[in-house]
């Protein structure tokens, strides 16, 4: 059992952890304890419960049966297996996507109580699928929209529309020239569970391809149409300032926590939680406080500076403070614990969507229709909850760290377009052409019980920040840089001299006194907007993305959805590093196509698509390793 410290870096969350173990409360640290011996086959991919000849198990050191039943050997089991996990993550953020795209039409037809907020994106977005924009209204354009974003869940032919519109050119002729640009995110979903299924495809190259098919699916239909929707519906993110940690709780206020991932519900909530304030008062409370927990908390940061208390694996901690009256969920990344936790408190755990549910929990549904009175029952209910708050139990740390966050590609451009009005771009690309900016690096994803809390994450970005590497961020990883002052200017003493010096001078011209070191994109499906800024970039150079000096590293995964968000990005040439071991070891072939490089013998993503999978679980040799093949590709570059 491991002490607290050794669980997180964070000494909120130590505390929280103490507190929790002396009431006898059980947290997802506990559990990741309670299974440190992990299955040997599963942990190396090996093994199948594809149907029910099995399941079936091969021995990782070559001893014992080489085969399943059905013949199948360790490269096609590893292969499925990643399959499998690619599958998972593209659908739910499929689904993420295909949601927004509903609750966009419905508002469009003046179904939904919601409004577009950004008209300008709205006709960007528009002119880029090649809508007709003159003499139409919003709502008609609105509606266009929309419903060319469902078209990418029902097309039988052709190519997806978001990767017509924002798919890389240099890329795409690479996925036509392989046969694997998605045509629709629900068709290829659907092709890759039968081609998974028992029986059918056997060949594990072929496989790995289809995972790279999940990656585009899951880049495209979830991540680039969800955040081009929601910039529509909610506003594209401008600079703003928030709080973190979970210092961020008010002993004083009705806390509500909102976590999940889809804004569309926590955007109403803090609308009613306005509405409402009033009647805080008549309980004896002095306000409502609305705190953000993943993804759903980076959403609502990015445009309203709503406070964030929680990544994923301490989201229990959030509940042991005793002072939060809901947690409000809506899809991903949600532990069934929190109910077991909630259930020694006060607090209501609300879900919200009919395939989401927790036993024990109150479920209020969500439809875009009712989105009004969704929220305004949970806020209600929140507010009934404060008269049953045991103040003997409150315990909240104290300390929340101010961070800067909101930046869009757009709100990007708007400072260094103070520097060059025509091509807001050149001053980043003449930064990184000098060396003042060395390479781009997108730290991005999750936090994991079974891994130190934070430490994967703040020790890439710092080693990489010394090297003036600039940092974009999204997901959890995001927490962890806002909670080491790595978004506010105090983490300036982390870069180098060069990048110090570039981050004053635009931050001033922002208006702020520094650019943070660590720029926040948002949240996991903001991982568009990482890749758009370098599709800009390489534009503008007229090269291929695989030949910017970028990289990702994803050093405390834990999420499918993470192993297919970073498959996106090898499928545009980036390098992908992950600090948790991703399940393929079973297989030498698999893991040589994924971790070879282009010189290697025999076919890897490098040599396919010019980006490669970097497993390494020290922070400090993976971010060595990402600043070679930093200067690998400036070197071939002729910078
Ligand atoms: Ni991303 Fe966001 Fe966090 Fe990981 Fe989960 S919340 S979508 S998957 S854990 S970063």
């Amino acid at each position: 059992i491991r002490e607290p410290e050794e669980i997180s870096n964070d000494t909120q969350v130590q505390q929280m952890l103490a507190v929790a173990r002396s009431r006898g409360i059980e947290t997802a640290f506990d559990r990741a304890d309670q299974t440190a011996a992990r299955c040997p086959f599963g942990s190396a991919g090996l093994c199948c419960r594809s149907c029910l000849e099995g399941p079936c198990r091969i021995v990782p050191n070559g001893s014992g049966p080489r085969r399943g039943v059905c013949g199948a050997d360790a490269d096609t089991l590893v292969a499925r297996s990643l399959l499998n996990t690619m599958i998972q993550g593209a659908a739910g953020h499929a689904e993420h996507g295909r949601e927004v795209a509903e609750a966009l039409l419905k508002t469009a037809e003046g179904k939904a109580p919601y409004v577009i907020r950004d008209v300008g994106k709205l006709m960007r977005v528009a002119k880029g699928l090649n809508l007709e924009t003159e003499g139409k209204s919003i709502n008609e354009v609105a509606k266009a929209v929309a419903l060319a974003a469902l078209e990418d869940f029902q097309k039988h032919e052709g190519v997806m529309n978001w990767i017509e519109y924002r798919g890389h050119q240099k890329s795409r002729e690479i996925w036509d020239k392989l046969g694997i640009t998605p045509v629709n995110a629900h068709l290829e979903i659907a092709k890759a569970v039968t081609r998974n299924a028992m029986g059918g495809d056997a060949d594990p190259l072929n496989l790995l391809l289809g995972s790279v098919t999940m990656g585009l699916v899951d880049g495209y239909s979830g991540l680039h149409l969800s955040s081009d929707l929601q910039d529509i519906l909610f506003g594209t993110p401008k600079a703003v300032k928030f709080n973190y940690s979970l210092a961020v709780l008010d002993e004083k206020k009705i806390n509500i926590a909102v976590h999940g991932h889809i804004p569309l519900l926590s955007e109403k909530i803090v609308e009613w939680a306005q509405i409402l304030e009033h009647k805080a008062l008549t309980v004896g409370a002095e306000g409502i406080n609305i705190v953000g927990v993943c993804c759903t908390g980076n959403e609502l940061l990015m445009r309203q500076g709503v406070h964030a208390a929680s990544s994923f694996s301490s989201q229990e901690l959030v509940i042991v403070t005793g002072a939060l009256e809901a947690m409000v969920v809506d899809i991903q990344c949600i532990m069934p614990g929190i109910q077991q936790v909630a259930e020694c408190y006060h607090t209501e755990i609300i879900t919200t969507m009919p395939h989401v549910k927790i036993p024990g929990a109150t479920h209020v549904n969500f439809e875009p229709e009712y989105a009004d009175d969704a929220a305004r029952e949970i806020v209600e209910r929140a507010i009934r909850n404060f008269a049953k708050r045991d103040q003997a139990k409150v315990v909240i740390p104290t300390g929340a760290v101010e961070a800067h966050a909101g930046f869009s590609v757009e709100q990007i451009c708007e400072v260094t377009a103070k520097i060059n009005a025509d091509k807001p771009l050149q001053p980043l690309i003449d930064a990184i052409k000098d060396g003042t900016i060395r390479g781009v690096a997108a730290v991005i994803g999750c936090t994991n019980p079974r891994e130190p809390q934070d430490i994967g994450n703040v020790t890439v970005a710092r080693e990489l920040l010394k090297n003036n590497v600039l940092i974009v961020t999204t997901g959890c990883a995001a927490h962890s840089l806002a909670k080491y002052r790595l978004m506010n200017e105090d983490g300036l003493e982390a870069c180098g001299d060069s990048l110090k010096a570039m981050l004053l001078q635009l931050g001033q011209l922002a208006g702020l006194p520094a650019l943070p070191p660590a720029l926040h994109m948002g949240s996991c499906v903001d991982n568009s907007r990482p890749l758009d800024l370098l599709s800009a970039i390489a534009d503008e150079l007229d090269v291929p993305i695989s030949s910017l000096p970028a990289v990702g590293s994803c050093p405390e995964t834990h999420s499918p959805k993470a192993l297919t968000i970073g498959t996106y990005f090898m499928a545009h040439g980036v390098d992908v590093h992950v600090g948790v071991d991703p399940q393929i070891s079973g297989s030498n072939l698999v893991a040589r196509t994924l971790t070879g490089s282009r010189e290697d013998q025999g076919i890897t993503m490098d040599g396919l698509f010019g980006g490669k999978l970097i497993v390494e679980s020290d922070p400090v040799r993976a971010a060595a390793i990402l600043l070679e093949r930093i200067d690998m590709k400036r070197e071939a570059l002729g910078i």
